[in-house]
């Protein structure tokens, strides 16, 4: 039985660009001030993605060291590091992620359209991603953002094994144009179908913009866990911009504590996912 909310923070993603997202953390200052300031209110998982000088998003593997290290010098969160990147980074240099040493990496379960855009991940490319995850002890949180990636995480897991900790997490990421609706139904559906799924299987859902709210209560009623984030979001209600997002995680914690599943610590959350206690 669920008991406590995971919270994972996505502060920056690849999509919004700073000028007209001023709030966005962008420097390796603003990463870890956010995420401080995330993990004193609850967040016990950090999905990241970083950019360069100007601000446009980078994989640069001297900047994804240093952040890796930086983050779990100054914080116990538990660091995701993003593999999707953005929609043109090549896919070596989003495999090349893994050698920053995350303790957890996403793996995308399979190409959308994505916007105006194409969100391309070939099977092949899942594969060398698992399977490299499962080399090096790093662990996946699985990238659904359309029903049919369940069933390619079914196949993927029946034909190369467990993830690294043995325990499989996905996050729905709801409502991209391209991808699942984010509504409730979409989501009892999402649900159900991780009935095909290994036993004990948990899942985190977030959706995009103005399927924030609805995506959380379902997800919270569920039994599921939250992910929030400027990555998703940047409009905190209709006409008010996110101020921060501080903002987006209190909200978060405010509805699971709501829902009597107040957040993990970042060492239940830990325990929860199979990742090693920090410092291993
Ligand atoms: N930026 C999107 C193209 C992930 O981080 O793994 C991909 C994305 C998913 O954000
Ligand atoms: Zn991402």
């Amino acid at each position: 039985m669920t008991t406590g909310t995971l919270i994972t923070v996505a502060p920056t993603g690849a999509e919004s660009a700073k000028a007209e997202v001023p709030a966005l953390p962008v420097t390796l200052d603003e990463l870890l001030l956010t995420a401080k300031e995330c993990e004193a209110l609850g967040a016990a998982v950090i999905h990241v993605h970083i950019r360069d000088d100007e601000a446009k998003p980078t994989l640069d593997q001297g900047r994804l060291r240093e952040t890796v290290a930086a983050l779990r010098e100054s914080t116990d969160l538990i660091v995701q590091l993003s593999s999707g990147g953005a929609v043109t980074d090549p896919e070596a240099d989003r495999l090349a992620v893994l050698d920053a040493g995350p303790d957890m990496a996403s793996c995308t379960m399979g190409t959308l359209n994505f916007g105006d855009d194409v969100f391309l991940n070939r099977w092949e490319f899942i594969v060398d991603l698992h399977t490299r995850m499962q080399e090096r002890g790093i662990v996946p949180e699985y990238e659904i953002f359309d029903l049919g990636h369940l069933a390619a995480l079914q196949r993927l897991l029946g034909k190369y094994g467990l993830p690294a900790g043995g325990h499989v997490h996905v996050d729905f990421v709801m409502g991209v144009p391209g991808g699942m609706p984010g509504t409730t139904s979409t989501l009892v559906a999402a649900h159900q179908a991780l009935r095909d799924l290994p036993e004990g299987t948990t899942f985190s859902a977030t959706g995009i913009g103005r399927s924030t709210i609805p995506v959380m209560l379902a997800s919270l009623s569920a039994g599921g866990h939250l992910r929030v984030g400027m990555e998703d979001t940047v409009t905190y209600a209709k006409g008010r911009p996110v101020e921060s997002n501080m903002q987006l995680v209190a909200r978060a914690v405010g509805f699971a504590q709501l829902a009597q599943r107040p957040p993990l610590t970042t060492a239940e959350a830990r325990g929860l996912l199979g990742v090693p206690a920090a410092g291993r």
